[in-house]
């Protein structure tokens, strides 16, 4: 371990068991013990291991301490690389793991967004992770759930004094730009919801250049937008404490108090706005956040309400 430490370069496994006059079978195990305790090792056959992330590492045993008593984390799953987490809690969810099943992947490499469009999730930097619900909500208000999420986010991030706030519907935004994205999907039949799976991601540690090219004008990761160093465990146990309080309050209470909550937190509300649906473009000013998560709009006097899953929008600060 120390020898992955304190090298910036890749060590080949002869290179240690020669230092430590062990065979490189036994380094080679040593290794593995390593990765199953959360430690990020790349191994190469021609270079050798490195010892990824050291940054800001997420080992699988802190987690499980941090977790152990919560609702919704645990059971949880620590994975290296994956497709997308969205995708896995699909798969666990089909073979009956509660509510509160969390996948974390520390890289995505089929990272989803909304309508088709990929996320961005390079190892390490950002919180990548999905929730397993199993709410009883109608299917149609299976998206006021993502109300619930950005709320809960939102409140944890202030409460770290940075000045994150939401645009319509669920985007965290930070200086103007978009530090967190969810994604919920809903699994079942028709008019009956048998599980919901809420992605989110949110970026943690990048510098403009881990973006890619054609999202560096409008991605910000926390550190980015402050300065700051920050400990993506904290930050995930803090989400997970909060959601477990607004999904409460949502299932004792109703949407009326996630409203609430996300109007105060709103960017997007009294401003004008540019509403993109299919091919045409209108303006007008958002006044209020619907029952059913629609934005509603005065467009020239008449008062227009838009779905998520139909518009983008762009809001003038
Ligand atoms: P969205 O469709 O609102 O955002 C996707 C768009 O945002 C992209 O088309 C791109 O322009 C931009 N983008 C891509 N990556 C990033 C990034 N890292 N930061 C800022 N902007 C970006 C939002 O979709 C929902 C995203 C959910 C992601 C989580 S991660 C865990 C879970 N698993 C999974 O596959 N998706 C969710």
């Amino acid at each position: 371990m120390e020898f992955l430490l304190t090298s910036d370069e890749p060590v080949s496994g002869e290179e240690i068991g020669e230092r430590l006059g062990v065979s490189r079978t036994a380094i080679w195990k040593q290794i593995q013990q390593l990765r199953d305790e959360g430690y990020l090792i790349e191994g190469s056959p021609k270079k050798g291991y490195t010892l990824l992330n050291m940054k800001d590492p997420l080992f699988r045993e802190e987690v499980n301490r941090a977790l152990q008593d919560m609702v919704f984390g645990y059971p949880f799953f620590l994975y290296e690389s994956l497709s997308s987490t969205n995708e896995t809690i699909k798969e666990l969810g089909r073979e009956g793991y509660p509510e509160g099943t969390l996948v974390i992947a520390e890289e995505q490499t089929g990272g989803k967004g909304r309508k088709g469009r990929t996320w961005s999730s390079k190892k390490g930097q950002g919180l990548w992770f999905s929730l397993l619900l199993r709410p009883p909500v109608a299917i149609h208000l299976v998206s006021q759930l993502t109300f619930v999420a950005s709320v809960a986010l939102t409140e944890v991030l202030r409460e770290m004094r940075i000045p994150v706030g939401i645009k319509w519907p669920n985007d965290l935004l930070l200086d103007g730009k978009k530090v967190c994205g969810i994604l919920a999907e809903t699994v079942g039949e028709i008019d009956r919801v048998d599980f919901v799976v809420l992605g989110i991601g949110l970026n943690v540690h990048q510098s403009k250049g881990d973006f890619p090219e054609d999202i560096q004008g409008q991605a910000i990761s926390l550190s980015l937008g402050t300065g700051w160093e920050f400990k993506r465990l904290d930050i995930l146990t803090g989400f997970l404490k909060s959601f477990s309080h607004w999904y409460e309050k949502y299932r004792q209470e109703g949407f009326a108090v996630i409203q609430k909550q996300w109007k105060e937190y709103s960017l997007v509300l009294g401003h004008d706005v540019l509403i993109m649906e299919n091919e045409r473009t209108r303006e007008g000013k958002a006044i209020d956040l619907g029952e059913d998560g629609a934005l509603l709009v005065d467009v020239n006097g008449e008062v227009i309400k838009f779905f998520t899953g139909d518009v983008s929008l762009r809001y003038r600060f």
